[in-house]
């Protein structure tokens, strides 16, 4: 049985502010890092070392895209209470265009903010449909951003959630990895929102349940033979079936990370991140991690995330919104002086508090 009841008002408040807080930690201390040479333990350990407990003034660390576009989503269901297409193309270009530091957006999708704004936004679908030949991009780009809708439309059935990622994703991603990640990470987050976090994380219940939603929607599109020739049929599904199989390897800290590299990737696709998003929330809730020095489980999520390399604010961002979701905000998995250091704050709370206000769900 879900945890359901266990969530009350208060709890579920707590836990939109440690969502969108999750998402904008694991994105600002995750981007230094982004497309480096894999990060060695040590440099990470000290790195969030020295953010917990330093007082010396240090530069501040400024968010992304990834937040940039989370937020746009946030403020346009803020403001009209329902997916708007159009009002959201406009509020992603028009953030695009007025980011006062460079806020590390991919070459491709700049491309459909520029046809968006030369079009006066006739059509909001049209430029991301014509990206990458007619394909559609597979980017993480919609999942990285999905956040809101999860908190938006929780508990309001597993259709209306996927079908409301599909949306707000095809702004600018049409392929059907694009989308299908948005929609995992999606559905991932919405589950830890009902987890009671003194329970702590069960990994093999919240894949059982992830695996049965997410078979729906790829086997959807088996059953309308929407399959390319060649085309994995399920590669969300079969990925989660792996990360079940890992969590449950014995010995699992040797050469566990090579196998996540080589199998759930840590890139830009959305097939190469949000399962291994999903993997270092499901990890690092469930075990201590050799060379990750803590016991705050939303530290050891992002650290985690971020010792894989590659598209690292991405991959803790995503880590980091499920991670949040489930504990809520608190000083003892946000401290105050990490906080500090990190650009947008307030602003991912104040937002979490209106998402919560306007969502059609009134109770938990
Ligand atoms: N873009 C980055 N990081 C790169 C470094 C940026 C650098 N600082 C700079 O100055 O340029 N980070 C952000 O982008 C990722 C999300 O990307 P999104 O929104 O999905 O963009 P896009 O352009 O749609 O896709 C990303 C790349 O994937 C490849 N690609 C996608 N679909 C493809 C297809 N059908 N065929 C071939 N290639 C495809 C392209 O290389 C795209 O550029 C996040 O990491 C975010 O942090
Ligand atoms: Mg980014
Ligand atoms: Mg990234």
């Amino acid at each position: 049985m879900r945890a359901m009841a266990l969530v009350d008002g208060l709890l579920m408040a707590s836990k939109f502010r440690g969502c969108m807080l999750g998402v904008l930690v694991g994105d600002c201390l995750g981007f230094p890092y982004e497309d480096d040479v894999k990060p060695s333990y040590v440099v990470l350990q000290n790195f969030f070392d020295t953010l917990e407990s330093s007082t010396v003034k240090a530069p501040r660390l400024i968010y992304t895209d990834d937040t940039a576009m989370t937020h746009c989503i946030a403020e346009s269901l803020i403001k009209k209470k329902e997916v708007d297409a159009r009002d959201l193309a406009k509020r992603f270009v028009k953030e695009y265009l007025n980011q006062p530091p460079d806020r590390g957006y991919g070459i491709h999708v700049r491309e459909v903010f520029h046809k968006l704004r030369a079009s006066k936004f006739e059509d909001p679908l049209r430029p991301a449909r014509e990206q990458f030949g007619g394909s559609g991009s597979w980017g993480n780009g919609g999942a990285m951003r999905i956040a809101p809708i999860a908190l938006f439309y929780r508990g309001q059935g597993t259709q209306l959630l996927g079908d409301m990622a599909r949306k707000v994703t095809e702004v600018t991603h049409t392929h059907r990895n694009g989308i299908n990640g948005a929609i995992l990470q999606c559905l991932a987050i919405e589950q830890c929102l009902w987890l009671d976090p003194k329970e702590g994380v069960k990994g093999g219940t919240f894949l059982e349940e992830l695996i049965a939603k997410m078979e729906l929607f790829e086997g959807e599109e088996n059953d309308n033979g929407l399959l390319g020739r060649g085309e994995e049929a399920k590669p969300f599904s079969s990925r989660l079936h792996y990360i079940r199989g890992l969590l449950q390897r014995e010995g699992k800290a040797i050469d566990e990370k090579e196998d996540v590299l080589m199998k759930l990737g840590a890139g830009i696709a959305a097939l190469a991140s949000v399962p291994t998003a999903i993997f270092c929330f499901l990890r690092a809730h469930t075990t201590t991690i050799p060379n990750i020095e803590t016991s705050n489980p939303l530290r050891r999520t992002i650290q985690y995330a971020i010792s894989l390399g590659g598209d690292t604010d991405t991959i803790g961002s995503m880590a980091g919104a499920l991670s949040g979701a489930t504990l809520g905000y608190s000083d003892e998995y946000f401290s105050k002086k990490m906080l500090k250091r990190c650009d947008g704050v307030d602003e991912a709370l104040s937002l979490a508090d209106e998402l919560l206000a306007k969502s059609p769900r009134t109770t938990a």
